[in-house]
């Protein structure tokens, strides 16, 4: 595996206490200026930040296990990235393709057509965030079946505009007092292995949605299915094998569009370029953002020509989308993933982290699953013997692992799952360190709390 040159030494290192008294002085600036709805789950502010480190304005050094929820990849100052900004920001930050186009917008969309599944002919258009790509690919699904039905799962996350909350399905922060919610939106259950009847097999799961979506629906009225390959924000589940395979096939059987959103699985994440590519599902549509820009706020679709060019000219667009700094930064990210081989880095770090998860599981009582796929890994907390969520616990190793200068993100329908997302480009060391710190304040936890 290729080399990593480093511009910020890859360590851990506290000079402070966490938060330090500049990350304070700037809470107290932002309660008086920022509102209030907005939340930091860490809150330190950061001034650099490099491979696996973020340094923070007290110069304390953190190793970053949460990569911006899943989006530097390959690091937040990649140096090809950084090249490729500055060059086209020299030239022009902005025309609109939708007025003067140029050559970036082609090319992202070139790539996306030869990295996304499926060597069918296919047709791309950028905007700026995941929940707008996600408002697309519906839009476009809509127009192309002349459907009105729209299928979202129990745990699904698509994003907060007023669709996207629709088929969000977690009401406390996402949806609550924000209605009324766009219509034809149904939710329909998940496979979900670990809460899941024992020996509920994937197509058994799969069926069941399928039973649901033609009694309560029907096939001729629904535009299409929406599903994260491994659910994010409801907590990292990984369908049982065949699910997605069995509702692929249905929808495609049916007319029904499969839309995948790949928002967070998507780029080396998973240890594949796209998580799809594990069960070899070709999505009609798919729906990427995050790590597909290096940082910069880029978003897409990407779906068979025959859906996207039904589209009357002018009826797909915006101001921002496919702006070309956030395209060339996109191009040299890619760029990066394939010189350095990150979907391998995703299952290297997924070959280090799980058998320490299992170990530490298999210790404590409070873990009730390990899952996860290449670099999207997490642990499930319950009380000890049953499978109740413990999602204090949960908070509380997040804010221990915190103090000892590690950032890891929690998730999950009932917030008791740890995930672990760290830049692809994080080296074995600094990953190891963060890991021990993680067991330690989780062994020290459970000692605390008396949780056997
Ligand atoms: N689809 C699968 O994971 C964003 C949201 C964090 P935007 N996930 C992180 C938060 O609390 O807002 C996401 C996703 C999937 C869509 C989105 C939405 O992407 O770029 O945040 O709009």
């Amino acid at each position: 595996m290729k080399d990593i040159h480093y511009r910020l030494p890859q360590h851990r290192a506290l000079v402070t206490e966490l938060p330090g008294p500049a990350s304070t002085a700037l809470t107290a600036r932002r309660r008086a200026a920022v509102a209030a709805g907005v939340g930091s789950s860490v809150p330190v502010y950061t001034a650099d930040a490099d491979g696996g480190v973020i340094v923070d304005v007290d110069g304390n050094s953190l190793v970053d296990l949460g990569s911006g929820i899943a989006v530097t990849s390959v690091g937040a100052s990649d140096p090809a990235v950084v090249e490729a900004v500055r060059e086209q920001v020299g030239h022009f930050t902005h025309t609109c393709f939708m007025v003067t186009p140029y050559e970036g917008y082609v090319r992202v969309a070139e790539e996306l057509a030869a990295l996304t599944p499926g060597d069918h002919e296919k047709r791309t258009v950028l905007f700026n965030s995941g929940a707008e790509a996600v408002e697309n690919a519906v839009k476009v699904a809509r127009l192309a079946t002349g459907r009105d039905a729209i299928v979202a799962f129990d745990h699904a996350y698509h994003g907060r505009t007023n669709l996207t909350m629709a088929l969000t399905a977690k009401s406390m922060p996402y949806k609550a007092h924000f209605g009324p919610f766009a219509p034809e939106v149904y939710r329909l259950p998940m496979s979900y292995p670990y809460r899941d009847a024992d020996g509920l097999s994937g197509e058994q799961a799969a069926q069941r949605a399928i039973d649901q979506m033609e009694k309560q629906i029907g096939a001729d009225s629904l535009a299409a299915i929406i599903i994260e390959p491994i659910q994010g924000e409801g907590g990292f589940i990984v369908p049982a094998d065949g699910f997605l395979p069995t509702l692929a096939t249905w929808a495609r059987e049916h007319g029904v569009v499969f839309i995948a959103d790949e928002v967070q699985t998507g780029f080396c994440r998973t240890g594949s370029w796209f998580a799809s590519d594990h069960e070899g599902i070709v999505p009609d549509i798919i729906t990427m953002a995050k790590g597909m820009a290096g940082g910069m706020p880029l978003s897409a679709i990407t779906g068979r020509a025959d859906l996207l060019d039904k589209v009357h000219p002018g009826g797909l667009g915006g101001t921002y989308g496919g702006n070309p700094v956030a395209c060339a930064a996109a191009l040299a990210a890619i760029d990066t993933m394939r010189e350095y081989d990150l979907p391998a880095r995703a299952r290297r770090i997924e070959g280090l982290v799980l058998p320490r998860l299992r170990a530490l599981a298999d210790e404590v009582g409070v873990i009730g699953d390990i899952r996860g796929r290449g670099a999207m890994l997490a642990m499930e907390f319950v009380q000890p013997g049953t499978d109740k969520p413990d999602p204090e616990l949960t908070k509380a190793i997040a804010a221990g692992a915190l103090t000892q200068g590690v950032i890891v993100l929690t998730c999950g329908t009932y917030g008791n799952v740890i995930r672990l997302l760290p830049p692809l480009v994080i080296g074995d060391e600094l990953l190891d360190d963060a890991l021990t710190v993680i067991e330690e304040t989780v062994r020290s936890l459970v000692r605390e709390k008396s949780l056997v």
